[in-house]
């Protein structure tokens, strides 16, 4: 693609996503018309030609959003919870019939390759599908009473207007994955984009807006576009957002929490990951590449989930290492619209130097650089932020081995049991994901075991990166901690109800405690 080729794809893609080169980042109940103050210029990595502008909210506005929400909070709650889960349905056709052309949005935005950018929308496809179902499954229990003629149970009831602040990697799913369950729960949401996902936080708000509006269904979700130390504060200390579901760094996290805890509000937190995967000689030899290449270089890198380490048994090191290296000297990067290209460029200027940096740090620290990971010039594209993915043998003390770098690099390792394996894996401060390739029944268990892997995601035969919408998605650690996504992940949207009925003709106490009076 020459560099005609790519401005006219920017052209089309903006179009048939009717972004217009001066947008407005903030919706509630309609977008709010830009006017003459803050913007933001997106820019896109691919070419590093800037893509259009949009409005970034000011305290007023955020405080009209949040009030929108509020009134919009009573007339979503008197639609029941399947017919919501119908409406959420409407948005997954929606996205479904947009899939191409959101798709190429957050290629444009983000970098993604095609079937990375696609594969980001169909996420949202599938958990607007999942919410749809689970809107008829909000179940809470029943328990036996010691009692007589009294009834306990549980009931669960929406907690009101929420807030998500997402991140640029997955600029639209993981806001879904938090948005539709919590929908089909009764709540409000508040969503706050990372700046560099911004456009495609617009083009998903046009089309989820139009659908409400079709569906005759309150405008429930609500976009403010901004700094994260203006809204992403705002949110974190505004006592009516109950619930803040904060996905980026750890050390913004921890300030999330510390706010969101000092008036008591809950939080959900998907923090820095450094996911390793276990070789073992009795692995497949061809799953276990695969599945380690796609976990280290798909996104180039940059997902949460990313594989950051390997370790691999002795038995097997010499060989596997020689496989990885070929792979890494010839995966294809480069345009990521291109057919056959698999990594795509970094986010910006800044990612490409922390890459060089971490690279130069590891060397010092002692790693041996087996792939340089040099950044590149990708032809007709000359101003995009383009990186080779790099391969370094390192030991498991060197420190940055133990930092999440957003970026292709991968930290080899080196095993002679299974034990060292493990601690090795479970050595670093944070806990997401992991990985262990191998076809013996004794290893997968152990890998399963409390002496196992300590993250919350643990995959056996398969990449670190990648999960499903139907599990619960989050982790342990300075990963932070809370679900998103599937499973019963719900519950944190909801405020659980204890019920005590007596239905008898006396009050009996419980513990048998009399009270005669
Ligand atoms: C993230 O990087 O924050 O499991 C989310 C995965 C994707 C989601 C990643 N489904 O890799």
């Amino acid at each position: 693609m020459s560099v005609e080729d790519f401005s006219s794809f920017r052209e089309q893609t903006l179009q048939k996503n009717g972004i217009k080169h001066l947008e407005s980042g903030i919706f509630y109940g309609k977008f709010v018309e830009p006017s003459g103050k803050e913007k933001y210029t997106s820019v896109s990595p691919v070419d590093g030609h800037s893509n259009a502008d949009f409005s970034l909210a000011d305290r007023n506005e955020y405080d009209n959003a949040v009030r929108y929400l509020d009134s919009a909070f009573e007339k979503w709650n008197e639609i029941t919870p399947p017919k919501r889960g119908d409406i959420i349905r409407a948005i997954g056709d929606s996205l479904k019939r947009n899939k191409t052309n959101l798709g190429a949005l957050v290629s444009l935005e983000a970098g993604k390759t095609i079937a990375e950018g696609e594969g980001e929308i169909q996420e949202m496809i599938d958990i607007a599908y999942f919410a749809s179902g689970l809107s008829r499954q909000l179940y809470g229990l029943t328990m036996t009473s010691e009692r007589k003629d009294h009834r306990l149970m549980e009931i669960w009831n929406p907690i009101g207007t929420i807030g998500v602040i997402s991140a640029f990697n997955f600029p639209s799913a993981v806001w879904s994955w938090n948005a539709f369950i919590a929908a089909v729960c009764g709540d409000t949401v508040l969503w706050k984009p990372s700046t560099k996902g911004g456009l495609v936080s617009i083009g998903v708000m046009k089309i989820i807006s139009e659908t409400l509006r079709e569906m005759d269904a309150p405008q429930i979700f609500a976009l403010v576009n901004g700094k994260g130390s203006e809204v992403g504060d705002w949110m974190a200390e505004d006592s009516r957002l109950k619930l803040i579901s904060f996905t980026g760094s750890t050390a913004t996290g921890k300030c999330v929490n510390q706010k969101v805890s000092e008036r008591l509000g809950r939080t959900i937190l998907e923090l820095g990951g450094n996911n390793c995967a276990i070789v073992s000689r009795h692995a497949n030899m061809e799953i276990a590449l695969k599945g380690v290449a796609f976990g280290a270089l798909a996104t180039t890198g940059q997902r949460c989930t990313s594989t950051r380490r390997v370790v691999v048994d002795q038995a097997i090191y010499d060989e596997f290492l020689k496989r990885l290296k070929d792979i890494y000297e010839n995966v294809p990067v480069g345009n990521p619209r291109q057919e056959g290209i698999l990594v795509g460029p970094l986010i910006d200027a800044n990612a490409v130097r922390k890459h060089t940096e971490a690279l130069k740090t590891a060397k010092e620290q002692g790693g041996k650089i087996i792939v340089p990971g040099e950044p590149i010039k990708v032809k007709g594209l000359e101003n995009g932020f383009y990186v080779r993915p790099a391969l370094v043998e390192a030991k498991p003390d060197m420190e940055i081995t133990r930092i999440e770098t957003f970026a292709p690099i991968l930290y080899v390792f080196k095993y002679s049991t299974l034990e060292e394996a493990i601690n090795i894996h479970n050595s670093v401060p944070q806990g997401l994901s992991s990985s262990i390739f191998t076809e013996n029944l004794r290893e997968e268990e152990q890998f399963l075991s409390y002496a196992g892997s300590d993250c919350g995601i643990v995959n056996v035969n398969t990449s670190t990166a990648g999960a499903e919408i139907g599990g619960a998605f989050g982790g342990e650690k300075d990963t932070g901690s809370g679900r998103e996504s599937g499973s019963d992940a719900w519950k944190l949207y909801m405020r659980r109800q204890t019920v005590t009925v007596n239905y008898g003709k006396d009050i009996p106490l419980s513990q048998g405690v009399r009270f005669d009076i």
